[in-house]
């Protein structure tokens, strides 16, 4: 089926005929313009003369860059269904949802164009105090409100049904799990990056990316993100009260390993970590993004710990508890390298090491590969977030 896409010229006339969509935007005053600079989506803002506005995030068929490589456009289901999830259970820690118009597979949005996508903030060097916990309780709180902890197992049976992404999540693993870590025509590198790249095929990598991928396939323990890198998340404007980190960009969601949404954050932060010693940034801004790995996952740890005493299930004990969490944090560790290989070597490569020079491109990469090797094929034999940042500190640094 053909879907009618929109253009910024088409948008007030839209916006006219579909008023519960429009967050209040006058069609007769908005300036409309295209911002989307993701793989698969349009995005428009519209503001009207009075300053309200809006956002209109419509699928593509196909992926931006490449039309030959078709998209389903029915994917901005899941994500309907992934900002109803977070509204229940998180409110507050996703973009404002206006709702969904299934026939021009749409959705509109909380313009949040004040404030600045996390990676473009790390790429620029500055410190923006409390992202890291805010992601982590949005994790915990997701993780437990759609998981068989805060909902009885029927429903959630019957939700991560629902929930199937079955296209997005072959791009997953495809270009997470399989490509980065074999001959691919997705890949390339710098040559003096290729004793890192090649560092990755070897028995022991492949043995645990396997499991990691297994793990993904497998478990549906609750809804995930499913694309929560740091350009998945806006940060406040300085100087802003409350929540200073929204996740948007839910696509990707489906029931998956909590351990992967985390992952995706640490695998990240790596990536701007590497990026900020390979440019000699102020050593402040570089112990603050060597601690955000730790950030996170105290504030998804305690958050987890809060919510607990709310479980449905007095099957599942305080015991218990304890091992999912370490489990968790293993998993998380090791899809964490996984996530930070995938943006060096395969498709869909990412600013923080692209932007660079040339030496700097070569240092930033080579030092997140052999630190994602070391999170990869070590992560059982690091127990806690500060062993973590040793280990991460003797490549980074190296
Ligand atoms: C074809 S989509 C490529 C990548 O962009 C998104 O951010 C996802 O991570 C996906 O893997
Ligand atoms: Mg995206």
């Amino acid at each position: 089926m053909t879907v009618e896409l929109l253009t910024v010229d088409t948008v007030p006339a839209y916006l006219a005929a579909h008023p519960e969509l429009a967050a209040g935007v006058d069609p007769g005053t908005a300036a409309v313009r295209e911002v989307g600079d993701g793989n698969l989506n349009l995005v428009f803002i519209a503001e009207d003369a009075a300053g309200a506005s809006v956002v209109l995030k419509q699928s593509l068929p196909y992926v931006r860059t490449d039309h030959s490589w078709a998209v389903p456009q029915d994917r901005i289901f899941a994500e309907a269904r992934g900002y109803e999830d977070a509204a229940r259970v998180a409110p507050g820690s996703t973009a404002g949802y206006h709702g969904l118009d299934p026939e021009r597979r749409l959705i509109a949005l909380e313009d949040l164009s004040s404030w600045t996508v996390w990676r473009t903030a790390l790429n620029e060097g500055r410190v923006t105090p409390g992202a890291g916990g805010d992601l982590g309780r949005y994790v915990a709180r997701l993780a437990f409100g759609t998981s068989a902890f805060g909902r009885p197992a029927a429903e959630v049976r019957a939700a991560a049904a629902g929930a199937l992404n079955i296209e997005l999540c072959r791009i997953t693993e495809d270009l997470v799990f399989t490509e980065p870590f074999r001959d691919h025509e997705h890949n390339g590198w710098d040559a003096e990056v290729s004793p890192a790249v090649l560092a990755l095929r070897d028995d022991a990598v492949l043995a645990e990316v396997a499991e990691l991928k297994w793990r993904f396939l497998t478990a549906a323990e609750g809804r995930i993100h499913g694309d929560l890198h740091t350009g998945s998340v806006f940060v406040a404007p300085p100087g802003t009260e409350g929540v200073q980190a929204k996740a948007f960009d839910l696509e990707f969601g489906v029931y998956g390993p909590v351990a992967f949404d985390l992952g995706a954050l640490f695998g990240n932060v790596l990536l701007a970590q590497s990026r900020a010693a390979a440019l000699g940034r102020p050593e402040a801004f570089r112990t603050w993004v060597a601690g955000l790995v730790g950030e996170t996952w105290a504030a998804f740890e305690a958050e987890f710990r809060r919510l607990w005493p709310q479980r449905v299930d007095s099957a599942f004990t305080d015991r218990f508890l304890e091992d999912w969490l370490r489990e968790t944090w293993h998993r998380a560790v090791g899809f964490g390298g996984v996530k930070a290989v995938r943006r060096v070597v395969g498709w869909a490569k990412v600013s923080d090491v692209q932007t660079l020079e040339h030496d700097e491109r070569v240092k930033a990469a080579g030092a997140a590969l052999t630190t994602a090797r070391r999170w990869i094929t070590e992560r059982q034999g690091i127990p806690s977030a500060a062993m973590l940042a040793d280990v991460t500190r003797e490549a980074v640094l190296a």
